[in-house]
């Protein structure tokens, strides 16, 4: 039987506001458990993880919102993510906020690298999180995420040394796109990341934006790390979210996203994040996001076989 691991990461520094250490549980109490296990997984609950200590963390950019706790969360979650990286089961990250990724992308990334494998990622938001500690005009760490697993410069205080393994740019897509800063903007073109604004999935459909990148994680014969943040919903479905931006994803575009990693196969790790359940309206964006992940592990209406991209 294949194995599923929960880790919880109650992480809510990097969003500048209450709430995201209640997401974990909140996942449970809407039954994650239950439903991973009616599609046939054996699911182990590790509980949460806690952060380190990182008292070294100081930066000279005095607007970075608790960076020292980042940090701690940011060595943690990047030695969990190393160690289940290298075991059987399927992680899934119950965050906490999207500064969580800090954390699980560079132990994957570095964790890929020694398995000689390339690891692509998969960032489902509305925002591109490709600020750096210079460019951040709120001072809110987890719009940063991206920016640090790509390799961007000056961000060696959060593990207290330069990132082990960088992603590299090229092998990650942003699908949901509607609110990027406008240096965030520069950076992420020229980096090279795959990136698709709401208007792309409107004009041409989210499932051929998503396809050729499983054909290019297939054909690299790459691990791929999904990273699902809360506001790529539509916020009218999925309210419970610090920042809501109109516009999002519907239903059944963010359901068709997770058949179709179902069908691929490709998807090794899995981060669930900003779910703020104190923003919640009884329990529906917890239940929408729980919906999402079965719909990822294999629910479906009718049986179909999985397919090669
Ligand atoms: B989220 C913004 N770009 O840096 C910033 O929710 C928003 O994890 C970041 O995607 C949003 O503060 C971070 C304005
Ligand atoms: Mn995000
Ligand atoms: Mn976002
Ligand atoms: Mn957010």
């Amino acid at each position: 039987m294949e194995r599923i691991v929960l880790l919880g990461a109650p992480v809510e520094e990097g969003s500048g506001r209450r709430g995201c250490l209640m997401g974990p549980d909140a996942y449970r109490t809407a039954g994650i458990v239950d439903e991973l296990q009616a599609l046939g997984f054996e699911v182990e609950d590790r509980g949460n993880a806690t952060p380190h200590a990182a008292p070294d963390a100081v930066s000279d950019h005095g607007h970075l919102k608790a960076l020292r706790a980042v940090a701690g969360w940011t060595r943690s979650l990047h030695a969990c993510a190393l160690e289940l990286a290298q075991g059987p089961a399927f992680p899934i990250y119950l965050g906490g906020d999207h500064s969580l990724s800090l954390g699980t992308v560079a132990g994957h990334a570095e964790a890929a690298q020694a398995q000689g494998r390339p690891l692509f990622v998969l960032w489902l938001d509305a925002h591109a999180d490709f600020n750096t500690f210079e460019t951040s005009q709120s001072g809110n760490l987890h719009g940063t995420p991206l920016a640090f697993v790509c390799g961007q410069p000056g961000f060696d205080t959060l593990l207290g040394r330069p990132i082990p393994a960088r992603v590299d740019p090229r092998n990650v897509c942003i699908l949901g796109l509607r609110s990027v800063d406008p240096e965030e903007r520069v950076m992420v073109r020229e980096a090279g990341v795959e990136a698709h604004d709401m208007r792309a999935i409107d004009e041409r459909g989210i499932s051929a934006l998503l396809k050729p990148f499983l054909a290019r994680v297939s054909a690299a014969g790459g691990l791929l790390h999904v990273s699902l943040d809360v506001d790529f919903i539509e916020p009218g479905i999925a309210p419970a979210v610090g920042t809501t931006v109109p516009g999002g994803t519907t239903f059944r575009e963010a359901h068709l996203v997770m058949e179709m990693l179902h069908d691929s196969q490709l998807v090794t790790s899995l981060d669930l994040v900003e779910l703020n359940p104190f923003l919640d309206n009884r329990g529906k964006t917890a239940r929408l996001m729980v919906d999402l992940t079965a719909s990822l592990f294999g629910r479906q209406v009718l049986d179909r076989p999985t397919r090669s991209f």
